[in-house]
């Protein structure tokens, strides 16, 4: 059975010390880079420690909220679809800074949210843009479907957690949201003639993953393994097809074929779940174990935001061994 645990909460309304901070705060908003919008400045390392401070004594709801959000991702499921959070309503009445603030104090009360790229913002549109002459869009920048990968695969340290906030879900029929449980994916796939192989290829072989345009901060790729200890999976179709032509010694045959074999099981897997996101709710999910996507879709208002976190506890390591 395909459980995708749902958490239903009766809806958030701030605090006007809530408010007033996020208007107090708001100032002018940056727009580093073009086409992408406004960077919210409590994104910046200082507003989100302010934000913190704010939340301990005017929202703490949220950091109960986080808990059972992370209890929740931490069982088999690995995934929680929170309904009922409010943010919309908020937006309707204190404006769409105060839902941003929202998303991101809840967020942050989960992992530590990691910035996207050379501007730092760790709130990320997801919406169609156009994208700068020369780069390829990435799945966040474009229509259409994105076919089941983790995020960060590209990242020598991709997050354990990815939010994904829904402004405004497509109207078209499309942009479902698609997740499959690696794990039993992979117990699944073992058992197969052809699985067992596959997965120990995977596991011992290096592959070149490519850094999409949008995310370039000097390195252009990696390499690193499909299945590992942590993260279990590490997979994302464009980045690693790109990658076979930047390492031609890692795009042997059985590079490619392992690669396919595994892309085709698993989007074909049982455990796979298809759902349609209603504005104003958030997925939560382990993207170490989780594989995710989203089916086609036209309707170029559709609009989500996209947060990722470290464990506070290995953000922390990671500053350490820097
Ligand atoms: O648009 C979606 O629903 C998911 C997008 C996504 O997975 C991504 O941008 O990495
Ligand atoms: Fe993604």
């Amino acid at each position: 059975m395909n459980l995708l645990p749902i958490l239903t909460t009766i809806g958030f309304s701030p605090s006007s010390t809530f408010v007033e901070f996020v208007h107090t705060y708001q100032g002018p908003r940056e727009t580093a880079v073009p086409g992408l919008g406004p960077r919210l400045p409590l994104e910046s390392p200082d507003g989100q420690a302010a934000l913190a401070d704010v939340v301990q004594h005017a929202a703490p709801q949220l950091l109960e909220l986080a808990e059972a959000i992370r209890g929740i991702v931490a069982t088999n499921a690995g995934a929680v679809l929170v309904k009922g959070l409010g943010f919309e309503r908020t937006a309707a009445v204190n404006g769409d800074a105060v839902r941003d603030a929202l998303v991101l104090a809840l967020t942050s009360a989960i992992g530590e949210p990691t910035d996207h790229c050379a501007d730092k913002r760790v709130m990320w549109p997801v919406h169609s843009r156009p994208v700068a002459a020369g780069n390829q869009a990435t799945f966040s920048e474009s229509l259409g479907e994105a076919p089941l990968h983790t995020d960060s695969a590209f990242s020598r340290h991709p997050e354990r957690y990815n939010a994904l906030y829904v402004v405004r879900q497509s109207r078209c029929g499309g942009g479902q949201t698609v997740v499959v449980n690696g794990p039993r994916f992979l117990r699944d796939f073992a058992k197969t003639s052809q699985g067992a192989d596959c997965i120990r290829f995977l596991r011992e072989s290096d592959y070149a993953f490519r850094v999409p345009d949008a995310f370039f901060t000097g390195q252009r790729f990696i390499t690193g393994k499909i299945l590992a200890e942590e993260p279990m999976i590490r997979f994302r179709h464009d980045c690693i097809e790109r990658g076979f032509d930047l390492r031609p010694d890692l795009a042997t045959k059985e590079h490619r074929f392992n690669y396919s074999l595994f892309r085709d099981a698993a989007e074909a897997h049982a455990s796979r779940t298809e759902f349609l996101m209603a504005d104003g709710e958030m997925i939560v999910y382990d993207n170490t174990r989780l594989l995710h996507g989203r089916t086609d879709f036209q309707d170029p208002v559709r609009h989500l935001v996209r947060v990722r976190m470290h464990e506070r506890k290995h953000a922390e390591a990671l500053r350490l061994a820097s």
